[in-house]
């Protein structure tokens, strides 16, 4: 679509919004801004020249326009978003709009726990051999920042949540990954099958000339091979493979693209636990689909370190270890965090309610000598505690009181891990601030 002169809606002025508008306004369309948020609320100065709409939803103005392109946040069970469904006005997500103005070929990294880890660490080694390329999306920077100057000799790549796919319509990466599905984010896609086909979405443009990654250790993601075109690599941490990336008696195995190579020993991986071994094979699965050379793969695997709030080890006090793992937001990612430590440990969990219960995360306090919950979903997660037989908990008011009491229940040896199984919305405005403040009063304690 030619979009001189066309009439968009941009819906959300959170960052999406922002960079959409602005590259819309670089590409000639009349753009119209809109948010619930009153215009005091926002900062609009970035934005020149554009209609505001802004104090509620733009129902009243959806007729006027030729295209609405919305913030990854934004339901798409809004009404005025069902109104341009009937109306037959294109609603695209941020990353279409990125996607129809890249040069650059597009790697999407998606699943429900690992994207910023993976992300991070494939974008350190596109970047060291394809030098021009851009690390964006879900993780923090709108693709539609910084995507009109990629050139087309490097990469996009691309961190891809399911609400970014909800509203895609041709957008096709070269390569796509899907690092593992489980249920999170119900509040927003009703049932775990919508969330499923919404992640599955990041493949459904691509044809035999583009790879899909996908992780064999997961059945959801191993079934969903035969529902994409494109040439299926997989990567697996508990099988070996006739084709795909595997780990083998301890060392990583790259068996693909007339490539049967022996990468290197997952102990030279800076990263705690058995899923960040899965991550990095990802990783090496994708940079090799796109040819980066091996030595550039195995250097830059050395060298990576946690991305902060991802299981990371904070210091220790009178020997005991403090993990900062806020990012642990469902509760696949928290039991993956008790499984990575082997010590007794004193577990600070709960926060804001996203409609999903806790029995698994539960079944999983093998090491858990005492449970801290704080939060909106406290008192949930003690009934579930009690109806599995687990009685050891305590509820706290405050965060501060939560730390503060973790420190006086562990003795030496034992391990204090902030991994609530919880986004964190009900006491901070993101999981950073909930993982910051842990780090300075963890700090302070000292
Ligand atoms: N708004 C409306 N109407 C609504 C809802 C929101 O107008 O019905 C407005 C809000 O008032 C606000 C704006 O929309 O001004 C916020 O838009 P947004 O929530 O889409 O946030 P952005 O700032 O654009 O950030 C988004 C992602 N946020 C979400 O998906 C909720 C960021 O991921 C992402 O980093 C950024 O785009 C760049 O791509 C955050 C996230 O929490 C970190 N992602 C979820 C996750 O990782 O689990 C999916
Ligand atoms: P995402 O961007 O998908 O949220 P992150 O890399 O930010 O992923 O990690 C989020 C949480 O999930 C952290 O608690 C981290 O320790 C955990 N995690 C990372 N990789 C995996 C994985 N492959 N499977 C399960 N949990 C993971």
């Amino acid at each position: 679509m030619d979009l001189k002169n066309k009439k968009v809606l941009v819906c959300g002025l959170g960052v999406s919004g922002i960079a959409s508008a602005a590259l819309l306004k670089k590409l000639g369309a009349s753009v119209t801004v809109s948010d619930i948020r009153s215009e005091d609320k926002l900062d609009l100065a970035a934005l020149q020249d554009v209609n505001v709409y802004v104090g509620k939803n733009p129902d009243d103005i959806i007729n006027k326009q030729d295209l609405i392109v919305i913030s990854p946040g934004i339901s798409t069970d809004l009404p005025f978003v069902k109104l341009a469904h009937e109306l037959n006005i294109p609603v695209w997500s941020e990353i279409e709009l990125a996607y129809r103005v890249s040069k650059a070929p597009i790697i999407a990294i998606t699943g429900t726990n690992g994207k910023t880890t993976t992300t991070a660490l494939t974008g350190e080694i596109i970047k060291n051999y394809y030098k021009n390329s851009l690390v964006a999306g879900n993780i923090g920077i709108p693709l539609t920042e910084n995507i009109y100057n990629v050139p087309k000799d490097d990469y996009v790549v691309a961190e891809i949540s399911s609400f970014q796919l909800e509203t895609i319509d041709l957008f096709c990466p070269k390569v796509s990954a899907i690092l593992n599905i489980t249920p999170d984010h119900l509040n927003r896609h009703k049932t775990f099958e919508n969330y499923c086909m919404a992640k599955a979405k990041v493949f459904q443009n691509q044809t035999e000339n583009d790879y899909t990654v996908l992780n064999f250790d997961d059945k959801l993601c191993r079934q969903l091979a035969s529902k994409t075109e494109a040439h299926v690599i997989f990567f697996s941490v508990e099988n070996k493979l006739d084709e795909g990336v595997f780990l083998d008696e301890g060392k990583i195995k790259i068996h693909f693209k007339n490539i049967n190579e022996t990468l290197m020993d997952a102990k030279q991986i800076n990263l705690l636990g058995k899923h960040n071994i899965s991550n990095v094979l990802a990783a090496v699965a994708i940079s090799v689909c796109v040819d980066v050379p091996l030595n550039i793969i195995y250097n830059t695997i050395k060298d990576f370190k946690a991305v902060s709030h991802r299981l990371e080890f904070v210091r220790e006090i009178n020997g005991i270890k403090f993990y900062n793992d806020s990012k642990a937001t469902n509760v696949d990612s928290a039991v993956k965090a008790l499984q990575a430590i082997e010590t007794p440990i004193i577990l600070i969990g709960g926060g804001y309610d996203k409609n999903v219960d806790f029995y698994d995360w539960i079944k999983a306090f093998k090491n858990v000598c005492r449970l801290i919950l704080i939060g909106q979903v406290k008192e949930k997660i003690a009934k579930q505690c009690e109806e599995l037989g687990f009685f050891d908990y305590v509820m706290c008011q405050t965060f501060e009181d939560a730390v503060k009491k973790s420190f006086e229940i562990a003795k030496s040896n034992d391990s204090v891990l902030l991994s609530p199984a919880c986004a964190s919305w009900d006491m901070f405005s993101n999981f950073e601030k909930r993982g910051d403040l842990f780090k300075s009063i963890v700090n302070s304690l000292a």
